[in-house]
């Protein structure tokens, strides 16, 4: 059965990294990696989903999911194409390519299966079915480690249903553990998980005595984006949007925007863009505590 919340213990042999919405740049992850000399032995990378869709490099993106180091969640983007797949993952016959459940797959960037697809077979080819499978199988949250290093990856947003009335607007460590025993997330915080942009869109994100919120620790998102990283009530949200650095709307400002890639334990963060050579670098405080070195 699938699992929607998982844990790994922390990684006392190397590096944590996460990594925005990678939506199909390829190209820019091998970029940031090269640039922090990422090690495939030690090292381990966290995406916080949204693999695919807009970018030139989809497949290769998903196909991050099977090397050992590489850990993921589902975004909206990868829900949305299995979605549209879903009667071929059953039936494994594609009459044509057609959006037949309106699920919107093909208009919000996902056009690039039909170089995949083929007519003659009603099929896709099995390098796609591979790669189906692969994303069928991830979780909507990781809680990696423990204690003061622990930290979470997610898509969205863990804002509750009924915020404003709600003594914390956030879902905490202690509800996360809850969900890891049951080993089951409630539907409708899944929902939100992969879909809300409640907090990253809301005055929240600018006010920073809301960076941190007790007893939720440091939780990577993406899903929404600005051309910096930013943070309210403990969530990091990556999404520089780096397909919007592709430049396709040919404005000098697409240039702010690309892919972030943060080392978590010493909190630093690189982006790299289509459209500049130069990596911008930052620095945020993820941990509320000091660290000890
Ligand atoms: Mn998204």
């Amino acid at each position: 059965m699938k699992k929607t919340i998982r844990s790994l213990p922390n990684n006392s042999a190397g590096k944590d990294y996460v990594v925005g919405d990678l939506h199909g740049c390829f190209a820019l992850l091998q970029r940031v990696l090269n640039e922090v000399n990422f090690n495939e032995a030690h090292d381990r990378l966290f995406s916080v989903g949204d693999l695919i869709d807009r970018g030139p490099d989809s497949l290769p993106c998903i196909e991050l999911l099977a090397e050992p180091w590489f850990y993921a969640v589902q975004g909206n983007h990868e829900i949305m194409m299995l979605d549209f797949f879903q009667s071929y993952r059953r039936h494994g016959h594609l009459e044509h390519l057609k959006d037949v459940n309106h699920t919107g797959f093909l208009l919000y960037g996902g056009e690039w299966v039909e170089h995949y697809f083929q007519a003659d077979k009603h099929r896709m080819s099995s390098e796609f079915d591979r790669c189906l499978s692969l994303i069928e199988d991830l979780p909507l949250i990781w809680v990696v480690g423990e204690g003061e290093n622990r930290f979470h990856v997610i898509h969205a947003d863990l804002v509750k249903p009924g915020y404003r009335a709600a003594e914390s607007p956030v879902w905490l460590n202690s509800d996360i553990d809850r969900w890891l025993d049951e080993d089951a997330i409630p539907s409708a915080v899944a929902e939100r998980l992969l879909w809300s942009r409640t907090l990253m869109s809301s005055q929240l994100v600018m006010q920073s005595h809301a960076r941190f919120q007790p007893d939720l620790s440091p939780t990577f998102c993406g899903h929404t984006y600005a051309a910096r990283p930013r943070q309210a009530l403990s969530h990091i949200c990556l999404d520089t949007g780096a397909f919007v650095s592709i430049g396709r709307f040919d404005d000098d400002t697409d240039a702010d925007y690309g892919l972030t890639l943060i080392d978590v334990q010493a909190s630093s963060w690189i982006s790299a863009s289509y459209r500049r050579d130069h990596l911008v670098r930052g620095e945020l405080r993820i941990f509320n505590m000091p660290k000890r070195s």
